[in-house]
């Protein structure tokens, strides 16, 4: 519904007092020229206040071909099961997991979306293979349980046990992020994909995993986050929905302890989620939300995306064109460095979600 909402989104902004993107905890001034020592800070602040530390290698990844089919999707496309082993060499432990590739047949380097997924399954409504091979780009998948399991486990399982919590309180969120990127290391190693066009892709809490995830790994040039809400691209400030007293109550081991000394005190944080997004600058960062996904706020995502885009302008990149006030059903916001849509309907990572991430990326 057109125009119904008076209030301008900087004004919303304004009354939250978030903490500045565009300014040092010291309250020094952020130049393009210091931008990648912010991005550093920003993503230090995260790692102590909410997704915890993750081991940082080096790692050395293998994979074992355990399945092939050639002539997958009409001869189309080579289908490739691997069970990779990371071997962290600072630490001395390694740990396997499956990644299935799906890559279309052609000349040059391939895209690659690599997903973290819910479900051990391909192709799956989240993954419409063909729909993404046709357009001449690759996808990985990992089956997020696989990995850390989803559940309140006291991270006993997966990855979880080989790291000493006193050292690393990296979070469930933290563990399937950090399998995104060792994917990738596998992947650079095939040396058959396009460096230029390596995307991360997730949704929901899977979301809010593929934003941390493209955040710190800078080799990951386009980053989607998919209806991710609270703890994900969601301001937290003032948000409607899901609040951090909900989503830790109900998921502690998704976010670390320090986290949950903010559950309804989030104006004492000393971030919000916008920072986040902005962390992904100078790369390629776009939220895809939903209008009827009242849990996860798309206004107060789109608060995220609007509020980034200043360091796109800082940048000299190219800047999203987002009208100051709350995005209409239907929109999209695609012509930039960073994007935006609010598509029709719930909560969901659905075939308009991806045709706007193949469109984003020009493929
Ligand atoms: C909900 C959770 C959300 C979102 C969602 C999902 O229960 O509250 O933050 O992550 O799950 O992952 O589907």
């Amino acid at each position: 519904m057109k125009g119904l909402y008076i209030m301008t989104i900087s004004e919303e902004i304004r009354r939250l007092n978030l903490p500045p993107i565009l300014k040092f905890a010291d309250g020094r001034d952020v130049t393009a020229e210091n931008w990648p020592q912010r991005r550093d800070e920003i993503l230090r602040i995260f790692e102590e206040h909410e997704y915890g530390c993750s081991p940082r290698g080096p790692f050395e990844v293998t994979g074992e071909l355990t399945y092939k089919r050639e002539d997958d999707y009409a001869n189309k496309v080579l289908t490739e099961k691997y069970r990779l082993t990371v071997n962290d060499t600072a630490e001395n432990v390694s740990f396997s997991f499956p990644v299935v590739f799906h890559t279309p047949y052609g000349g040059r380097k391939k895209p690659l979306f690599i997903l973290i997924n819910f479900r051990d399954q391909t192709p799956d409504e989240y993954m419409p293979v063909e729909e993404i091979t046709d357009r001449g780009a690759a996808v990985a998948m990992i089956y997020y349980n696989d990995v850390a399991e989803d559940a309140n486990d006291d991270f006993k399982s997966g990855v979880g046990p080989l790291y000493p919590r006193d050292k690393y309180d990296w979070s469930k969120i933290g563990m399937w992020a950090w399998s995104m990127s060792r994917t990738l290391d596998f992947a650079l190693s095939l040396d058959r994909y396009n460096e230029r066009k390596i995307a991360c892709v997730g949704h929901s809490r899977l979301g809010k995993t593929s934003l941390w995830c493209g955040a710190q790994d800078e080799r990951f040039k386009y980053v989607f986050v998919n209806d991710s809400g609270c703890s994900g691209d969601a301001v937290t400030r003032g948000k409607t929905g899901e609040r951090i007293v909900h989503i830790t109550n109900a998921f502690p081991v998704w976010s670390n302890d320090k986290y949950k000394e903010y559950r309804d005190r989030e104006d004492e944080m000393p971030f919000d989620q916008h920072m986040l997004v902005a962390a992904v600058a100078p790369r390629h960062v776009y939220g895809g939300t939903a209008v009827l996904d009242t849990w996860a706020d798309p206004y107060s995502q789109y608060m995220s995306y609007y509020l980034a885009n200043d360091v796109y302008k800082l940048l000299g990149m190219k800047p999203a064109d987002f009208p100051d006030r709350r995005p209409d059903t239907g929109e999209r916001f695609m012509g930039g460095d960073i994007g935006f849509h609010m598509r029709h309907g719930a909560h969901f990572f659905s075939r308009e979600d991806w045709q706007c991430y193949l469109n984003f990326m020009e493929l």
